[in-house]
């Protein structure tokens, strides 16, 4: 019998609680502005799949064409007998690095730590079954807050995959590494996907596409406040926006006022107005360049050991260590 345990961080009351607390500041903020990471009920992670099939958005396509091509390396270079993921989410590229750990005769423990209590339990037993010799040791928590609730076994590496570390601010990315590099003990690895800067002519659809997936997804996050918050926002009288920010290496996603409209957050007692035109950000989605990733990793003590980009150059794979 695999070894499988689940080691609770977060509870769905302290969801709920954070839920709050950020709807509560971002929708009293100007611009009004909502975090990433409430896309994510089941409705929006079954869109974020749909999206990863999308023509238009090459980044999960990409990001696997780099790990099928370096997991060998990765296994070799790193030695690493714990893979810890970040965001858990869907198991496929995962897989890759689990099976060239597993295959070199390193691996010993997966820990994937994700918010959702049921994508997690669903991940870790999957892998628990398909690899019996290997503990999986699962953390419900989140990676900005949690990473103190990794295991403290040795030879770890942290893979944080997908390019969800453009959901962060600058402020909040330097804060993340440093924790990583806190977490970690000298001579351990991080293992992170990072989509580059390239032509607003390919961003832009990736995050805007014809089949109007990625507009599902980010009016998404309205039923989710009608539904856990009892608002009432009228759905479709929001208009998805996506743009590059070229200032920031940026592309945002917004969400515009069709017309004027009253809003009522029932379990927060907040009455909220939106003027026509109106806009709120409900993402950010980060694009990087090498150098200043090498940058930003130096400056939290971690070091640059190899980095991948796809045939392309779209999407980078570094690795780095502390
Ligand atoms: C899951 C954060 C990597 O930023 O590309 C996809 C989310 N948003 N389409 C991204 C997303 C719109 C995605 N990440």
């Amino acid at each position: 019998m695999p070894q499988l345990v689940l080691d609770l961080h977060h509870t769905e009351a302290d969801a709920a609680r954070s839920l709050r607390a950020d709807v509560l500041s971002g929708l009293t903020a100007t611009p009004k502005w909502l975090p990433p990471k409430w896309f994510y009920d089941a409705r929006g992670s079954a869109l974020f799949e749909d999206i990863t099939r999308l023509p238009e958005y090459y980044p999960t396509r990409a990001e696997r064409e780099i790990l099928d091509g370096a997991a060998d390396e990765i296994a070799r270079v790193t030695g690493a007998e714990t893979l810890v993921e970040l965001g858990s989410g869907s198991s496929e590229k995962t897989r890759l690095l689990l099976d060239s750990l597993h295959n070199h005769g390193l691996l010993k423990r997966f820990v994937p730590l994700d918010v959702s209590t049921s994508a997690l339990a669903m991940a870790a037993s999957s892998i628990a079954s398909d690899y019996p010799d290997v503990e999986v040791h699962g953390v419900v928590g989140d990676f900005t807050a949690h990473l103190d609730a990794i295991p403290a076994v040795p030879n770890r590496m942290i893979a944080f995959l997908g390019g969800t570390i453009g959901n962060l601010a600058p402020e909040e990315r330097t804060v993340f590494l440093r924790s990583v590099r806190e977490t970690l003990e000298p001579g351990e690895w991080l293992l992170l996907g990072a989509d580059l800067v390239k032509d607003p002519a390919v961003l832009v659809p990736a995050y805007d596409d014809a089949a109007g997936v990625t507009a599902e997804f980010n009016r998404n996050v309205l039923h989710v406040l009608n539904r856990e918050l009892g608002a009432d926002f009228d759905v479709e009288r929001f208009e998805h926006v996506a743009r590059w920010n070229a200032e920031q290496e940026r592309i945002e996603m917004w969400l515009r006022a069709r017309q004027a409209m009253a809003v009522t957050i029932a379990e927060l007692g907040l009455n909220l107005s939106f003027a026509e035109g109106e806009e709120m950000r409900t993402e950010i989605s980060s694009k990087f360049r090498r150098q200043g990733l090498a940058d930003e990793l130096y400056a939290a003590g971690l070091a640059l050991r190899r980095f991948w980009t796809d045939e392309q150059g779209r999407f980078a794979v570094a690795l780095a260590q502390v």
